[in-house]
């Protein structure tokens, strides 16, 4: 089942996406039904099926969830350790490290305050020449980090702050519109396989493709599940918190984002989140 938010009637409502329609879940957001399943103790497919509306209409996605929190893991292809390693020269090992070490690098990205839908614009700061989108497999997660579905984000980053000091980090993922989920969250019953996904993300400018990159999430050095479980370590996560798996896809320094680059990050499974880039303040 493939899930999300619309707005209808006013205010941001969950549904139920077939075809390219919307079939409305009045008086819910996602977080809502998600709240009532885990107090009654159903499955979210079988309460958003039995509450959706029969009529389907056509609304276009929002963000699909307004997550509580949203935590993202790094270094989980080697294609971002190691570009992260070349950048940093005199600490060249640093992120092969994390790659390798049974404890995954896991930073807060931040909560519903920084996240963008697809079509909203995402976030250049001001102080940062190279800002990349970072396209990666996210999981919505309930109670205990039980998957309840996957959806992409876009865990935009300023690597310029990140490369001048690993402490100026935070600075360079947290920020005004820094975070871009969905377009949908689907459920684990339809996707076969989350280590067999095909990731597309291109750039472009002026109506020309800047950049275009790929990866299989095969790449992913790491099983969901023990990211879940690393987030969770003395940390109670709230249900409805997202966690975005790390980004295999590296977009070199000539390709750094400008006001008005569209992003779109896409898996035929999930959909396509697509994305302008405008300078925050
Ligand atoms: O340490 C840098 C962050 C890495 C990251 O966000 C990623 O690999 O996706
Ligand atoms: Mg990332």
């Amino acid at each position: 089942m493939k899930l999300g938010q619309v707005n209808w009637s006013g205010r941001v409502t969950a549904a139920i996406f077939e075809d390219g329609q919307a079939r409305v879940i009045p008086y819910y957001t996602l977080q809502e039904l998600i709240r009532r399943c885990e107090v009654q103790g159903e499955e979210l497919t079988s309460v958003a099926s039995r509450l959706a509306s029969k009529h389907s209409q056509e609304l276009e996605p929002v963000l699909p969830v307004h997550p509580s929190e949203v935590w993202a893991c790094g270094c989980t292809y080697e294609t971002s350790a190691s570009f992260r390693d070349a950048e940093h020269g005199t600490r060249e090992g640093f992120y092969a490290y994390v790659y390798s070490q049974p404890r995954p690098e896991s930073f807060f990205k931040g909560t519903a305050r920084v996240c963008v839908g697809p079509g909203q614009p995402i976030g250049i700061r001001p102080d940062s020449k190279f800002t990349a989108p970072e396209p990666e497999l996210a999981v919505l997660l309930g109670a205990g980090g039980k998957i309840l579905g996957y959806t992409l984000a876009n865990d935009v980053s300023a690597w310029d702050i990140e490369k001048e000091n690993p402490l100026y980090l935070p600075q360079s993922k947290v920020y005004n519109a820094c975070c871009a989920l969905g377009p949908y969250i689907v459920t684990p019953d339809e996707i076969a396989n989350p280590y067999d996904l095909d990731m597309h993300c291109t750039i472009e400018r002026a109506g020309e493709t800047l950049f275009s990159g790929h990866v299989n999430t095969s790449k992913l050095h790491r099983k969901i599940e023990t990211l879940v479980e690393y987030i969770f370590l003395a940390n109670a996560v709230p249900s409805g918190s997202v966690l975005c798996t790390g980004t295999g896809i590296i977009v070199t320094e000539k390709d750094a984002l400008a006001a008005g680059d569209t992003v779109a990050i896409s898996v035929a499974e999930i959909g396509t989140l697509s994305n302008t880039a405008q300078v925050v303040h």
